[in-house]
């Protein structure tokens, strides 16, 4: 059946993600969400730098050029992907990916442009840490490209070195069991991780970076819930012209799907939130808006101060 027609294109209100928030029951939420949204009511605090001027300068660069947003949100995310919950190691939210080995980690290929276009900010407002700049540009560029808030705390320590082990970024290659056992390890629950990985909608894969080739919507810029649009409304067959295993929708073959992707389809408890999310973009945008700040505040979310 094709849903296309029978979704909500328009772009997400922003107003609706927090009283969803509030009305979501944290025993619904993977223990990452519960946490960030235990510890929203925290005191607030003056930062050592100016949010203000902060925040316009990073506006600035995504006002300039809207292209650079989706590698700011994969800088984000990856930085803050490689925790362990359990275990609480890998990187807490501290730009580690700032060192080697993980600058170099092929996961992170590309997002040397993503660090150096925020580089200048930080000379410009060297109080703020590399952690909270990147999260903070990571959370900007989503509403930049018209994605809900996601709101901001402050206080991430940088990192002087990175022990963060290669291959705890998921394999685009694998299927349902990889993604459930990468976002457990985060402490996402099947909601969380459908939710996050809505980002997909902006943005697109690069053959001199991941090897993939290719975005996941006709508008690559605007955040909706359009990966979920298009993943139920096409048929998506392999894409026999790339070198790499990876899907095309057969109706316009402009669009792709990573088999990471396409395996949300097959599982039934990650379809259910697939279908939900291409129905309702309202409630993909307070799920991704919790789910993403959840998601940067891994590791660290018991030091972080509200503004
Ligand atoms: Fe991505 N992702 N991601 N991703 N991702 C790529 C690009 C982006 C996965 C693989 C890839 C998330 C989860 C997963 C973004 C944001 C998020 C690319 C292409 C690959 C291969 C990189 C390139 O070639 O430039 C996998 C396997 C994930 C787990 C299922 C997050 C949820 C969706 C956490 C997330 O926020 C964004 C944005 C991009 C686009 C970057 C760009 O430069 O355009």
């Amino acid at each position: 059946m094709r849903l296309l027609s029978t979704v909500s294109n328009a772009a997400p209100k922003k107003s609706a993600a927090w009283p969803r928030w509030f009305a979501a029951s944290a025993t619904t939420m993977g223990f990452a969400s519960a946490f960030a949204f235990g510890t929203v009511f925290c005191a607030a605090a003056a930062p050592p730098f100016d949010y203000k001027a902060l925040r316009a300068d990073i506006e600035k660069l995504l006002d300039d050029d809207l292209s650079v947003g989706p590698v700011l949100v994969r800088l984000a995310w990856h930085e803050a992907g490689t925790w362990d919950a359990k275990q609480r190691d890998g990187s807490p939210n501290s730009a580690s990916m700032r060192f080697a080995p993980e600058c170099k980690h092929a996961a992170n290929a590309g997002l040397d442009k993503a660090r150096n276009l925020l580089e200048p900010i930080k000379k410009k407002h060297p109080n703020v840490s590399y952690a909270d700049l990147w999260a903070l540009a990571g959370g900007i560029a989503v509403e930049a490209m018209g994605g809900p808030t996601i709101p901001f705390r402050w206080g991430r320590i940088d990192a002087t070195e990175s022990k963060v082990p290669d291959g705890r970024l998921p394999d685009a290659s694998q299927g349902p069991q990889h993604v459930r056992d990468v976002f457990g390890r985060l402490g996402f629950n099947e909601r969380d991780t459908v939710a996050l990985i809505g980002a997909h909608a902006v943005g697109e894969c690069h053959a001199d970076r991941s090897g993939y080739v290719g975005p996941w919507t006709h508008d690559k810029l605007g955040f909706t819930n359009t990966f979920f649009t298009e993943l139920l409304g096409n048929d998506w067959v392999i894409d026999k012209t790339k070198k790499k295993l990876q899907y095309t929708d057969l109706a316009t073959r402009k669009l792709m799907m990573l088999p990471s992707d396409v395996a949300l389809l097959y599982d039934p408890a990650y379809r259910k939130w697939v279908d939900k999310y291409a129905n309702d973009s309202d409630a993909f945008a307070a799920d991704f808006s919790r789910a993403f700040q959840a998601l940067l505040e891994l590791g660290v979310s018991q030091n972080l101060k509200s503004l």
